[in-house]
């Protein structure tokens, strides 16, 4: 049977986590993967933080603090933001303390080299004089050659996601110091990709579905492709092995070589403490699994040419990708997320104040999916109050207290003789209603949000044009056939809500009287006519309370003249 093997980028243990994020890799995989589960899938969620590379020393060593405490200190904090907003992995690692890591990168560094497919050159290198060392990656500042970005890094530009070599800046700085580096010479290995793409690369890439904005930029890296040096000057990372011909003092795997292999190790990791070691090939090396990286676009191509290209050369049977479903940017208020420009939103005191299930949903709602997209204070609060607190909160509330005053908080039975007109109007007359796993399943989060909201909606509808509150007085036995029918709709609309609200899902689940969880219970089949109804008549209501409380005008205007005044200190210093 297929398996569905889900990863999440690897975040770097250097900093906050912020919203942008987490709507670009994470949340949507933790959506995915609670959506196969309720559909009876097999499914494997692994995510850990990204430990090694020049953005790790570079931050370690201006906060002075050791590299293995800082790396430490970033997991622990971004797994406690993941852990806030219910991200549910079924490992969470670190590629410098997982057990297999620097094995097993090392093991794929020295398949590719015996296949053929590394090249060792001796090349020209930026080094600094005075900090006296080679500057690898992000050590190195400059205008970006391709887009004229002026703080390009020296491994990518973040603005326009080029790969760079930083010997094509016009203006290279030293990032530590800020002078002009030297050029000297020293030998590196490289990844053949060249030789890959000929062999494979070209044609799978050619030929597999990609997700539009992934697979025009993916076919226009392939023309200009080169073999990437895949190794560094530098002390922290994965060493090479030892049998590696040639010098290898002081030299490690390159981030973006180790950094993937990650999602394996750590799946080696969840594997062994299960106490079922092999269990991981099960995934890794099996034709039947089906492999999802959740990414932000500025990781397309590591995911989508270089990794593959990794796991192709290593002739070890790896599965290959399946799916990339990578995001566009998602900004903050018209402008880019920026942690250090103050241009951001504290998460502490956010979830003191808000409430981190709404938040799940209107980060789906608003997701960067086909184009740049962003966290709007404005469209948060009309979310939160129009769709969650209206739509969803106030028909469950209506509805349960209702049957608690007027049935001794028992839910009632659908009378016989009232089913199947009643059906025919909820499922047929009161608007469209849809099944939000199939746009989940198809990476549209967005639609799926609208499609959970469009259902819940529907029962508003038939509330509405049913009006069970004074039918109660004329026809008792028809108004507990409405509020019967409604307390089962609700039941559905617990079962759709679980992916995106998975507690406030079970909260419904248990004022409707249900023991157990609602995701065990699955997903639910689209509703037929005489065939949908749960059998929830008779069940002892819980304690019913509202759900999701009102965003009022003046918090928001708070937020925003706090996000402004935030930007504005930091920008005087
Ligand atoms: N840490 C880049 C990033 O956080 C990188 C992802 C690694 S995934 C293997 O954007
Ligand atoms: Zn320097």
């Amino acid at each position: 049977m297929t398996r569905y093997l889900v990863t999440s980028a690897l975040p770097y243990a250097n900093g906050p986590i912020h919203f942008g994020h987490v709507i670009g890799a994470y949340l949507p995989a933790d959506v995915y993967v609670r959506t196969l589960r309720m559909q009876g899938e097999e499914a494997l969620y692994v995510c850990g933080a990204d430990e090694h590379g020049v953005a790790i020393t570079i931050g370690a060593e201006r906060d002075g603090i050791a590299y293995p405490e800082y790396v430490a200190r970033w997991r622990t904090e971004i797994k406690r933001t993941f852990d806030r907003l219910g991200l549910e992995f079924d490992v969470w690692s670190g590629t410098s303390i997982s057990p297999f890591h620097a094995e097993l990168s090392q093991d794929f560094f020295r398949r590719i080299d015996r296949n053929g497919f590394l090249v060792q050159r001796e090349t020209e290198q930026l080094y600094c004089t005075t900090d006296r060392m080679f500057l690898a990656d992000r050590y190195v500042t400059g205008t970006c050659p391709s887009c004229g970005f002026e703080s390009a890094r020296g491994d990518e530009c973040p603005r326009c996601a080029k790969w760079l070599n930083p010997l094509d800046f016009a203006d290279p700085r030293c990032k530590v110091c800020g002078t002009t580096p030297e050029r000297r010479r020293t030998t590196h290995w490289y990844l053949d990709l060249p030789k890959v793409r000929d062999e494979f690369l070209g044609s799978w890439i050619a030929n597999h579905e990609w997700k539009p904005n992934v697979g025009a930029f993916i076919a226009n890296q392939m023309k200009e492709i080169e073999p990437r040096p895949i190794t560094r000057d530098m002390s922290w990372g994965v060493p090479l092995p030892a049998d590696t011909a040639g010098d290898i003092t002081g030299k490690v795997l390159y981030v973006w070589f180790d950094a993937p292999i990650g999602y394996v190790s750590f799946t080696r990791e969840w594997a062994e403490s299960k106490g079922e070691p092999e269990a991981w090939k099960r995934w890794w090396q099996d034709s039947q699994t089906r492999l999802v990286h959740f990414i932000g676009k500025d990781n397309i191509p590591f995911h989508c040419v270089v990794f593959p290209a990794m796991l192709h050369a290593t002739k070890a049977g790896y599965v290959l990708p399946w799916q990339v479903p990578a995001n566009e940017f998602y900004n903050l208020q018209g402008r880019k997320f920026s942690t250090s420009g103050g241009w951001t939103i504290p998460l502490d005191e956010f979830f003191a104040k808000f409430d981190a299930q709404a938040t799940r949903f209107y980060l789906l709602a608003s997701a960067p999916e086909t184009k740049d997209s962003e966290f709007n204070w404005k469209d948060f609060q009309a979310c939160n109050n129009a769709q969650l607190a209206d739509a969803i909160g106030n028909l469950v509330t209506r509805v349960l207290k209702f049957v608690d005053k007027h049935y001794a908080g028992h839910i009632p039975a659908c009378a016989p003789e009232h089913e199947a007109e009643l059906d025919r109007v909820l499922l047929t007359e009161c608007g469209a209603f849809g099944d939000p796993a199939e746009s989940i399943r198809a990476f549209r989060f967005r639609r799926a949000a609208e499609q959970l909201i469009e259902n819940a909606r529907v029962a508003n509808v038939f509330v509405d044009r049913s009006a069970p509150w004074s039918l109660q007085k004329t026809d008792p036995a028809r108004a507990a056939s409405v509020l019967a029918t409604c307390a089962e709709w609700i039941g559905y609309v617990a079962r759709w809500m679980a992916p995106f609200m998975p507690e406030k899902a079970q909260a419904i689940w248990a004022m409707l009287g249900q023991s157990g969880s609602v995701t065990a219970r699955g997903w639910p089949a689209p509703p037929v006519a005489g065939q949908w109804r749960l059998g929830l008549a008779g069940s002892k209501l819980g304690a019913v309370a509202g759900l999701f409380p009102k965003i009022d005008d003046a918090t928001v205007a708070a937020e925003i003249a706090a996000l402004e005044e935030r930007a504005k200190q930091v920008a005087a210093g």
